[in-house]
């Protein structure tokens, strides 16, 4: 086994959605732990160093507005693989082209505007995970 952790955030989206319980409970009934949870307002300080790899796109801005417009969970998960498997359960980025069966894929809602609003984040390697846990746990 190859345990790790990573960081999962349900989005502004989700949140308002009242989704936060059905992500989570996937990411339970997958076995994962739940290492730390909580639920805050994200700064643009915090939201500009988190997407620090997408900055000068022209989505950057919008996708900063769009974190920062309320409460998000934060998640320290930890697991074996976790790090591939929840960027399994999430899905693709686009809730369009997101498989059935992962979060994306069934709670994504398509109205052809938003790629942002696709509910969750998950790190995507064993750096970004440890240089985004670091910012949204310390
Ligand atoms: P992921 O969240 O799947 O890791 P990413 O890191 O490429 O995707 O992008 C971060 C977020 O930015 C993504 O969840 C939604 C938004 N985003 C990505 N590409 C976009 C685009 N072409 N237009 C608008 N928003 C985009
Ligand atoms: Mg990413």
């Amino acid at each position: 086994t190859h345990v790790e952790e990573t960081l999962v955030l349900v989005k502004p989206d989700g949140v308002e959605r009242n989704l936060t319980g059905v992500v989570l409970a996937r990411i339970e009934a997958k076995g994962y732990v739940i290492a730390d949870l909580k639920m805050l307002v994200p700064t643009r300080t915090m939201l500009e160093k988190h997407y620090e790899e997408h900055q000068g796109k022209p989505f950057f801005e919008p996708l900063v507005e769009f974190m920062s417009s309320g409460p998000v969970v934060a998640v320290r998960l930890q697991g074996n693989r976790v790090i591939e498997g929840f960027r399994s359960l999430a899905g693709s980025t686009e809730p369009t082209l997101a498989a059935p069966g992962t979060i994306r894929g069934d709670f994504g809602r398509d109205w052809g505007t938003s790629v942002q609003k696709n509910l969750v984040h998950g790190s995507d390697s064993t750096l970004s995970a440890e240089r985004e846990l670091e910012i949204w746990f310390g």
